[in-house]
């Protein structure tokens, strides 16, 4: 049996040859396909909190405390582009129950503070700004809502559906929504006992190519943890029977790096705030992720095979401030640099197969320095790929010009691993992939010297 295809092949006779293709299940939907590309979109946290200085709102606040003096959707969209994210997600109603939109089902909205004396809709001109602007826009509706009087009672569930149809029929097509996993005591005293199979039915009625995240998915799963940060190995893959949103998911850990012999595709989405906080507090003003730290983060998100979702909250005139405008900046030139020059371009492998498994071999005209290499599977087919080595030709230095020494060790690829390493310069590098479900699948992979330090 041929145990190896790789993707230049597919490539060149794709329809006659991707048929011919048996797949290793469970497969990715086309809707978590586009999800995937996107790799990168903003989060923003705005709301009542941005004005009293809190994380966590509890309801009781008077809705006027809402004023900001400025609020410009066309800037966030203006520097999200700048940044080269491709869509941005909106605390549409955060714990507090405050609703950025004028909800029929709640008192506590925009309409009921001063600005734009009542009339304004912050859901409607991000949405507005993103369709101008061509990104796509995802909406956060917390569950948990310590505002609502009837948060507590099986009333509320109707409540919550009702809601999620105003906003999911009401401002054209989002590409995400986003359930967090608090679930905390309302006005009342009481918890929700959410029904989140008729919540999860009802949005995907309203929406029919939504991506719903949550801890356990039904199409993303968070990474467990808000650090930014998912796992070298990461499988696209995860089993969530015996587990319900709310009452406790998978150990942080497997969330982290998804089970590899998971039922489901359920890819991770790392969420992490520009600043400590995930709302705007002017004292964090200093404490900006730099542009090189968020480039960090990009590779151990994107670059393990996930998205990133990179919160920035506006400040309380409405606006991205400054200093984060300028770190997302940095962060886009840094990917630009980084990622410009593919150093494998034009270069074909030698491939030679062993046990079944891959050995790409690929070979400089001239001693080439290098800090990165890039692997994807064609993870249309399945994630297969379960360990590989990356080696580098020794310089003459000692005259030994045949010898391969290793430079990475990795796991999983996946959607994208992006590997790093110290700089070197050599004549020849060696993929060797070590262990795979079924057949190896990659598309063509890409070496770059970054210019630059990261952390490895
Ligand atoms: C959590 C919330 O409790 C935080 O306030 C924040 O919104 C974060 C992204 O999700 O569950």
């Amino acid at each position: 049996m041929k145990k190896i295809m790789l993707a230049f092949l597919v490539l060149l006779n794709t329809t006659s040859f991707a048929q011919k293709i048996k797949p290793v299940l469970p497969v990715p939907t086309k809707e978590h396909l586009a999800w995937h590309e996107k790799e990168f979109y903003l989060f923003i946290h705005f709301g009542p909190n941005t004005f009293t200085d809190k994380e966590w709102g509890d309801g009781k606040e008077d809705p006027t405390v809402f004023a900001p003096t400025q609020l410009d959707c066309n800037q966030w969209v203006r520097v999200a582009k700048l940044a080269g994210a491709k869509g941005i997600i909106l605390t549409a109603k955060h714990h507090d129950g405050f609703s950025l939109w004028p909800s029929k089902y709640s008192t506590h909205t925009v309409r009921e503070s001063k600005w734009l004396e009542g009339k304004g809709d912050v859901v409607r001109m991000l949405s507005d700004a993103c369709k101008k602007g061509g990104l796509e826009m995802g909406v956060y509706i917390s569950p948990w809502d310590r505002n609502h009087p009837d948060y507590g009672t099986p009333k509320y569930n109707d409540i919550y559906i009702a809601t999620m149809k105003e906003l999911l029929t009401g401002y054209g097509k989002f590409f995400e929504l986003w359930w967090d996993g608090a679930n905390g005591e309302g006005p009342n005293g009481k918890k929700q006992e959410y029904t989140f199979r008729r919540f999860e039915d009802s949005a995907f009625a309203y929406q029919p190519h939504l991506m719903i995240f949550s801890d356990i998915g039904p199409s993303i799963r968070w990474c467990g943890n808000e650090r930014g940060i998912i796992g070298n190995t990461n499988w696209n893959l995860l089993d969530t029977a015996g587990f319900y949103r709310g009452h406790g998911g998978p150990p942080e850990d497997t969330l982290n790096q998804g089970n590899v012999n998971g039922k489901l595709w359920i890819p991770a989405e790392a969420d992490v705030s520009i600043r400590p906080g995930w709302f705007y507090h002017a004292k964090e003003d200093n404490k900006v992720k730099s542009a090189s730290t968020l480039f960090n983060l990009f590779l151990k998100s994107v670059g393990n095979g996930g998205n990133l979702l990179l919160n920035v909250p506006p400040d309380r005139r409405g606006l991205f401030h400054e200093a984060d405008s300028a770190s997302l900046v940095g962060f886009a030139a840094l990917r630009e640099k980084a990622f410009k020059t593919n150093l494998l371009a034009g270069l074909k492998p030698v491939v030679k197969t062993t046990n079944g498994l891959p050995t790409l071999t690929y070979t400089f005209s001239k001693p080439t320095k290098l800090n990165a290499v890039v692997l994807q599977e064609l993870i249309e087919h399945g994630q297969r790929v379960k360990s590989f080595t990356i080696e580098a030709k020794e310089e003459s230095a000692f005259g030994k010009t045949n010898t391969y020494f290793k430079i990475f060790d990795g796991t999983t690829i996946g959607r994208k691993k992006i590997a790093t390493f110290n700089p070197i310069t050599t004549t020849s590098i060696k993929i060797t992939i070590t262990d795979a479900k079924a057949e190896v699948l990659l598309k063509p992979s890409a070496a770059h010297d970054f210019g630059f330090e990261v952390k490895n």
